[in-house]
């Protein structure tokens, strides 16, 4: 059975009790995600300081143009349709306009709509319009944004389902639901942009996404994504074994001709009997894959240095929430020492820092920061303590009548403002208090790149001389772009920082000398031939910023099963 949850199903519930579209599957879907542009201040729920940028929005973001800047496909719709016979369009990143065109131009059957909360205003308005074009279609609100208090009476919608959605629609559609999940073919970020240049677009040199499982077990009572597909002791996995991801990755591989991915999972490394059954079928073919994986410290701690190398993993997403807070996932651990030691082994480390616990006061909260700074990680996410509807730290905070009135869920993102009231600091303090984390990570620990380069100088010193060759293919294949972009990105960068933080550019300095003494050629010649390029590109870049220059998703449209309407 590929679809299962580890103990209980997690019913999608639909406002009325669930009938099956009278077309089955000869049905015509759209899907769509809310419309933008995102990056930019209107009355629909856009804001210029939520972008549709995974880095840029709560990670890079106060890197300038050192930040990294790219774009995630809305991979819910696309796991859907992938997994429905009736034919269907998916409408990625539309503008209302294009979405209105889309209407018009066919009679669909079925509208889906994909949100998450923050974005509720443009479903309002998008079931508007569906009402309104397209009178007949029966419109279906799916994601993160049916948690939303009292959606029913917030959006015009005939059905709101929540959790997992692939289940649901196969039911809707009369189809099997129990039915092997076939995975699209997804690459993982587009348009990627640093130093005021877009990176070209060559097959294979971007990461494909693999999404095993939904919702995470451990459910910590602020986490959004494990409430809404069942909470503590739960979650979806599509993929129960490691012969079955294993099977899906060699797929991806051939398709796409990567040796890289992003595993969306949200605690990948928890499964260690899936994970080390990926191993052992990675070694007997002789797979030297690269894994950027999400999880959490006690799930790394279950794995020696070794194994994770083995893996491929390259790249760890990690909550380093404080060793005070009551959050139990870095009991007994220093994260310090983790951290450090996870990057001499060449994985690189994007933690995660929540600014605002209970605990934190304006006495302790500064210290707090410059804890998690000092732990010099790759990436450094920093977001708000932020009760969000469908946990239950939002349950407990209502309860607790310690919710504050009249915010917009446009606002309720975590780099805004508190949406609760904290015991010890004050809304506009916690802006502050955010801003500066993000701010004094960059200062003391320089641009992310210079660290992630870092990374990988120290693990391929470590491997380069490793008996299996594949751990040594995927150290050499770092070390190619180590040895010339990268290298005169040093060069940059080294320049660039002297205005902000000598310590550092000599820091990189140190770090560029140590590069060109691995390899004394090629990294020279690029450092001299496209440093100065890249100087240039990012001084031109930092002047488009200062004038206010955002950067939008491509709009994508797509169409599966596809029959021309009747
Ligand atoms: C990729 C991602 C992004 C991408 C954007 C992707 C996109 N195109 O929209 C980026 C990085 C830009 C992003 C940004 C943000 N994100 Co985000 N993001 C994710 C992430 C990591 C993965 C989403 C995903 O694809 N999951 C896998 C798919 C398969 O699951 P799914 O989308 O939930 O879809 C399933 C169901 O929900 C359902 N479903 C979904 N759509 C539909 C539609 C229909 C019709 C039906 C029937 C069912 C259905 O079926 C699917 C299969 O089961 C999630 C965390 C997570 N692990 O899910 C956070 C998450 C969705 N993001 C979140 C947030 C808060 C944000 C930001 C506001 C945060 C921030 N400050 O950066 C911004 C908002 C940007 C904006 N302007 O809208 C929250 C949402 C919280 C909430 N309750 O609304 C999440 C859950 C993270 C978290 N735990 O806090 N995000
Ligand atoms: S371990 Fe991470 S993904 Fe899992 S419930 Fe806690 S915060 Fe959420």
């Amino acid at each position: 059975m590929p679809m299962k949850t580890s103990e209980m199903a997690v019913h999608a519930m639909p406002v009325h009790p669930m009938p099956i579209h009278p077309k089955g599957s000869d049905a015509r879907i759209l899907l769509s995600s809310v419309f933008g542009p995102y990056a930019q201040d209107d009355d629909f729920g856009s804001r210029a300081i939520n972008p549709m940028e995974l880095y840029h929005n709560q990670v890079t973001r106060a890197q300038g143009s050192f930040s990294l800047r790219m774009f995630h496909r809305s991979w819910g719709i696309m796991m859907i349709q992938e997994n429905i016979s009736a034919p269907c369009s998916v409408l990625d990143f539309p503008t209302r306009q294009r979405f209105a065109e889309e209407l018009l131009a066919n009679q669909y059957d079925i509208v889906g709509i994909s949100s998450i909360i923050v974005n509720v205003g443009k479903v309002r308005e998008m079931c508007r319009m569906v009402r309104e074009l397209s009178p007949e279609s029966v419109i279906i609100v799916g994601g993160h944004v049916t948690a939303t208090p009292d959606i029913e009476k917030l959006i015009d919608a005939d059905h709101i389902v929540k959790g997992e959605g692939i289940s649901w629609m196969r039911r809707y559609l009369g189809e099997d639901e129990s039915a092997k999940i076939k995975h699209p073919m997804i690459v993982s970020g587009l348009e990627t942009r640093i130093m005021g240049i877009r990176l070209p677009n060559r097959e294979g040199g971007t990461a494909a996404t693999i999404i095993p499982s939904v919702g995470c077990p451990m459910g910590c009572n602020f986490c959004t994504t494990s409430a809404f597909f069942g909470g503590k002791g739960k979650f979806y996995n599509f993929y129960e074994t490691g012969d079955e991801l294993f099977e899906v990755m060699c797929g991806i591989e051939a398709e796409l001709k990567v040796k890289s991915f992003f595993v969306m999972d949200e605690n990948f490394l928890l499964h260690r009997t899936r994970a080390m059954r990926l191993l052992e079928l990675m070694k007997a073919a002789g797979k030297s894959w690269e894994l950027s994986v999400f999880a959490s410290a006690n799930a790394i701690r279950k794995y020696t240095m070794l194994e994770l190398v083995e893996l491929g993993v390259s790249w760890v997403w990690m909550g380093l929430e404080s060793p005070r807070s009551s959050y139990s996932k870095l009991e007994g651990k220093d994260v310090r020492d983790l951290t450090r030691e996870l990057r001499q082994h060449g994985i690189r480390v994007q933690g995660s820092t929540i600014v605002g616990l209970e605990h934190h006061t304006p006495d302790n909260i500064v210290d707090e920061i410059e804890s998690a700074v000092s732990y010099q990680t790759d990436f450094h996410q920093f977001m708000l303590y932020t009760p969000v509807p469908g946990t239950p730290l939002y349950k407990e905070m209502e309860e607790q009548g310690r919710m504050l009135p009249g915010i917009d869920f446009a606002d309720i993102h975590g780099q805004h403002k508190f949406n609760f009231r904290h015991a010890a600091i004050s809304r506009d303090d916690s802006k502050r208090f955010l801003d500066w984390a993000f701010w004094r990570d960059f200062e003391s620990n320089g641009p992310s790149l210079y660290r992630m380069c870092q990374t990988m100088l120290q693990g391929w010193q470590r491997y380069k001389h490793h008996p299996d060759p594949r751990v040594r293919e995927r150290f050499e294949r770092e070390m190619k772009k180590l040895s010339s972009a990268y290298n005169a990105a040093l060069w940059a960068m080294e320049k660039e920082f002297k205005k902000v933080n000598r310590g550092v550019s000599d820091r990189i300095h140190k770090l560029r000398r140590e590069v060109e003494k691995e390899f004394p050629v090629v990294a020279r010649l690029t450092a001299a031939a496209l440093g100065p390029v890249l100087l240039w590109s990012t001084r031109r870049e930092e002047r488009r910023l200062a004038a206010g220059r955002t950067y939008e998703p491509p709009t994508f449209l797509e169409r599966r099963n596809w029959v021309s309407a009747t």
